[in-house]
């Protein structure tokens, strides 16, 4: 499995690209970057504030909960995610591989503690307790590497994949998107679900045109 933000749109957590995504009103590069945060580290924040509060009211929709019956069906299932919302976890999935963060965890920047930060009512940037450093969302911005031990187990699940269920996902980021590409090559039959057709160029085998919402209950119905 490779999800992103389409597998969370019907939770209400807009997604980043398309009509009414948030690239829309705010160019990426002037918030998800080191730079942005270095530059103006109360701006990048606010903006994470705020998706934190929207995230906060979400629930996970039949989507999630559809992959997270699978994988109790299923041995050998491996759920890799772009989305840092944390509403996998919710579902039930067990283990996850957020390759791009998630946004209810903080790092410092000076002494590298990571821990979940859940409250609501943080509009500034907090400090870390142990150093008084200032604390990021610990989230994967361009630019940055991403973990280096969960993207070789999410190569490994691509590459060992008979099945890759491709959800909700624009395939536009890198590394993420290669990893569809890893697995075609390595032999794995592509299915895709999203609400457009993906780009001819792609290589996918099939392609279910839907929402992930209904998409995937339905094929949790037919395994
Ligand atoms: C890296 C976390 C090595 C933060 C995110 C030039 C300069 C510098 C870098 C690059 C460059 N060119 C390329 C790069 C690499 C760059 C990249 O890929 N850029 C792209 C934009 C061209 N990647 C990186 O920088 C990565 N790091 O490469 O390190 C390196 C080091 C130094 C220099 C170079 C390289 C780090 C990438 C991680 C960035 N962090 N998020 C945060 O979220 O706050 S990315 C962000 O996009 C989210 O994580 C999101 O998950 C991800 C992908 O978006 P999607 O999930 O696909 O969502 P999107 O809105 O795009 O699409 C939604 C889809 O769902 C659509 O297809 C829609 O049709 C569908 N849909 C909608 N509703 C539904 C649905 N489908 C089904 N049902 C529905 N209901
Ligand atoms: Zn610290």
């Amino acid at each position: 499995m490779l999800t992103g933000a389409g597998v969370s749109a019907e939770s209400g957590v807009p997604t980043f690209r398309g009509q009414g995504g948030i690239w829309e009103r705010h160019r990426p590069e002037d918030l998800a970057t080191p730079q942005a945060f270095a530059r103006d580290p109360a701006l990048v924040w606010r903006w994470y504030h705020w998706r934190r509060r929207l995230i906060h009211a979400c629930r996970p929709n039949p989507a999630h909960l559809a992959l997270a019956e699978l994988e109790a069906r299923l041995p050998g299932f491996n759920l890799i995610t772009q989305n840092v919302d944390g509403l996998h976890r919710l579902a039930g999935s067990r283990a996850p591989l957020e390759i791009h963060g998630n946004l209810w965890f903080v790092r410092c920047l000076d002494c590298g503690e990571r821990r979940e930060e859940r409250r609501l009512d943080l509009p500034a940037p907090p400090s870390c307790p142990l150093c008084g450093g200032l604390l990021r969302p610990d989230v994967v911005w361009f630019g940055e590497n991403l973990d280096q031990e969960l993207l070789e187990r999410a190569w490994q699940a691509a590459q060992e994949a008979e099945v890759m269920l491709v959800v909700g996902t624009s395939a536009v980021v890198r590394p993420a998107a290669s990893l569809a590409t890893a697995a075609k090559r390595a032999g794995a039959f592509v299915i895709e679900v999203n609400l457009e057709p993906p780009p001819n160029s792609s290589q996918v085998d099939v392609s279910l045109l839907g929402k992930a919402g209904q998409v995937l209950p339905a094929l949790l119905e037919a395994s």
